[in-house]
């Protein structure tokens, strides 16, 4: 599983919040991969996540120790994350609405 293998790659580097560039900037609620605009069929959502509204854009997140990292939607504006997917941030973006 791809999300697993992240995992394995990013947990030595706890205390980040990595992209994994998946977003629901399109339609709320409706997240998609920036890459190719597929549906997600996998997901790793931590408990109370995803918890939308202008939070649209994915991120491997890690709470604390032991914690792990799973799922979070965050506000696409947060600097200081670092992108898994290269593909995510200099795509011109078309926004149809929220
Ligand atoms: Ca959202
Ligand atoms: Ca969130």
């Amino acid at each position: 599983m791809e999300n697993d293998y992240l995992k394995d790659h990013v947990t030595f580097m706890k205390g980040y919040t990595w992209w994994i560039g998946l977003t629901d900037e399109l339609v709320e609620g409706h997240f998609m991969w920036r890459d190719d605009d597929s549906i997600v069929t996998y997901s790793d959502w931590d408990n109370d996540q995803p918890n939308g509204g202008p939070e649209d854009c994915v991120g491997f997140y890690n709470k604390g120790e032991g914690n792990g990292f799973r799922w979070h939607d965050l506000d696409c504006g947060n600097r200081g994350f670092y992108p898994i997917c290269e593909s995510s941030q200099t795509e011109p973006e078309v926004i149809v609405g929220k």
